[in-house]
């Protein structure tokens, strides 16, 4: 089994959960793709009825409105019954880092606003701690100024190691997200200690939009794990 195999058998059983009727956030990212493609595929063989679509990125739109999924927004539909997406890293307690993907800012709100959030990984994906992988801790800036909240935010979590970057489209120009803002990733070589209070500190740095800790907000977390039976021989 491939990872994207893995991926799309975490994405199939999340589907499980949707009922005809419901109002469904609809995440982003490579294994959130496989849920909405599911979700197309149930939506046009009937099984599924009267759905309604958020979408969290333009991309997520794009490919809903490919599959014929009815959608909206969160002016018309603020209470979400559940939504489906994927996550970078998922700790014991159930929290995330998301926003490697760009759309933190649009997850968030959506997931915020949601009854159920059904996260899916393969098991790449778990961690004792946030942030403690080495990988990107993705936040959100606006792009005025965006040197001087890089550097407050470095500064912020010194004790952590942190190196904040600036982050790259493929031409190397600024990332810029469906809302119009840069996204600064945090590198950090020791774990963050209190969640909360890490994530409370960046939202009181000004040019802070969002950041990517998704904490106390998932409410099942399904993980595609590949069990290999080792045969010895007798
Ligand atoms: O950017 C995001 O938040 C995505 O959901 C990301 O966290 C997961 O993307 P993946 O399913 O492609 O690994």
């Amino acid at each position: 089994l491939t990872q994207d195999e893995l991926k799309k058998i975490a994405a199939y059983k999340a589907v499980e959960f949707v009922e005809s009727g419901m109002v469904l956030g609809l995440g982003t990212g490579s294994t959130a793709k496989h849920a909405v493609d599911r979700i197309g595929d149930l939506l046009r063989q009937g099984k599924l009825t009267n759905i309604v679509g958020i979408p969290t990125s333009k991309k997520t739109e794009e490919q809903a409105l490919s599959l014929g999924i009815p959608l909206s927004d969160l002016d018309s539909h603020p209470a979400i019954d559940l939504a489906i997406d994927g996550a970078d890293e998922v700790d014991p307690h159930l929290n995330l880092v998301k926003g490697r993907g760009g759309s933190l800012l649009r997850e968030k709100m959506v997931e915020g606003a949601c009854k159920k959030f059904v996260c899916i990984v393969d098991e790449s994906k778990l961690v004792k701690h946030l942030g403690g992988s080495g990988l990107a801790l993705p936040v959100e800036v606006v792009p005025f100024c965006w040197k001087f909240t890089a550097i407050k935010l470095q500064n912020l979590f010194e004790r952590s190691g942190c190196v904040a970057k600036l982050r790259n489209d493929c031409e190397g120009k600024p990332f810029v997200t469906d809302n119009g803002n840069y996204v600064v990733d945090l590198y950090l070589k020791k774990d963050l200690g209190d969640l909360q209070i890490a994530s409370d500190a960046t939202l009181r740095i000004a040019g802070v939009v969002e950041n990517g800790m998704f904490l106390d907000m998932a409410t099942t977390v399904i993980v595609a794990v590949l069990v290999l039976d080792y045969f010895f021989g007798i």
